[in-house]
């Protein structure tokens, strides 16, 4: 069959032009949203814990894409480009980090506690591996409920050694539970290495000894993420089984804001930026197979840069939470 120009087929996954646009548009917000983030921190307009996504936008943007109405997200502290890649309005972001009551958690929350449950986002959890049992058990709902979804559930690769992954793991496959397990492996868990902190390094096989089936995949490279958890996700919905993908990929910036950076070389970061940049990848993609021009760019640029720059205003001018919410909304 003649597929019409605008449409490429990558390992067996047709990827429209479109879809490429956006994704680049997409991981634009979100470096821009980010390095926002990482300034108004420094300016002391942003309390508490704050974990920053760049250098790892291709994942939740290729994952995302891969999904459907109805699908469900569950994440870590590190959730700030999940929530923008969901369709969260950034301002409300924004505003969460801010401590403002038009935040998404009613600025309770901050950084970590991101929420969208009308988009199907659980969270932002604070507690490393927490979410995964809880992403298993929004999977069991999916299936209980007879819905046609799926859950995706990540988690880093300081998460892989906790107890509760695996007690997940058993239950997902043996109740057949639809939850596609999404190993970020950033290559740091704080300040420890994968190589020092885990007995064994392929993280994708973690699943193995559950009967889970994993893959790796380049996950600095959006075309390589997007087809890799369309097919997972197809799989898992379709079979009503777990799978687990391990990303590699890599964070530009601290664990959070307060860190050392004494556990890696600066050559180290300046190489990834420099040859494995997910933006620039994909740029260079785009470019090159003439989806888009430099105006083009200039333009998403300008539109990213807009749309930052409205969250941030609409943060600003937003009132702190009232002294009378103090008790609501927590558990006490
Ligand atoms: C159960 C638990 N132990 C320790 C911590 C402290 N802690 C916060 S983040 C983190 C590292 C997790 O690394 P990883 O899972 O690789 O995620 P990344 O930060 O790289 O996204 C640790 C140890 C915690 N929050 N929860
Ligand atoms: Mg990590």
């Amino acid at each position: 069959m003649c597929m019409p120009k605008s449409v490429k087929e990558i390992a067996g996954i047709k990827v429209d032009n479109a879809m490429l646009k956006r994704a680049y548009q997409e991981m634009l917000l979100i470096r821009r949203f980010e390095e926002k983030a990482g300034q108004l921190y420094g300016m002391g307009q942003i309390g508490g814990f704050c974990h920053l996504y760049i250098g790892q936008e291709a994942v939740a943007t290729g994952v995302h894409l891969a999904l459907k109405e109805g699908d469900s997200v569950i994440t870590s502290y590190r959730d700030h480009g999940a929530m923008i890649v969901a369709g969260s309005d950034p301002g409300v972001v924004m505003a969460e980090l801010l401590g403002r009551a038009s935040g998404c958690s009613k600025g309770k929350g901050g950084s970590m506690h991101m929420f969208d449950l009308k988009r199907g986002f659980y969270g932002g959890h604070g507690i490393v591996g927490a979410q995964v049992p809880i992403g298993t058990g929004i999977a069991f709902a999916k299936k209980y409920m007879k819905k046609p979804n799926i859950c995706v559930t990540y988690f880093g690769d300081g998460a892989v050694n906790q107890g509760q992954v695996y007690e997940s793991f058993n239950i997902a496959k043996l109740w057949g539970l639809p939850v596609l397990y999404v190993i970020e492996n950033n290559e740091y868990s704080m300040g420890t290495s994968v190589a020092r902190g885990c007995s064994t390094v392929d993280l994708y096989k973690r699943g193995e000894s559950f009967g889970i089936e994993g893959r790796r995949i380049d996950g600095m490279d959006f075309i390589q993420v997007y087809s890799a958890a369309k097919e997972a996700v197809e799989f898992v919905r379709k079979n009503q089984q777990p799978l687990l993908l391990e990303m590699k990929t890599y964070r530009y910036r601290g664990h959070s804001m307060s860190d050392p950076a004494k556990y890696r070389s600066k050559e180290e970061v300046e190489e990834y930026k420099q040859k494995h940049d997910p933006i620039t990848l994909l740029e260079k993609y785009l470019l090159a197979n003439k989806i888009v021009k430099q105006a083009d760019l200039d333009a998403f640029e300008k539109i990213a840069i807009d749309k930052v720059k409205v969250a941030v205003e609409f943060a600003q001018t937003s009132p702190e939470p009232d002294e009378s919410e103090l008790m609501t909304d927590v558990c006490v």
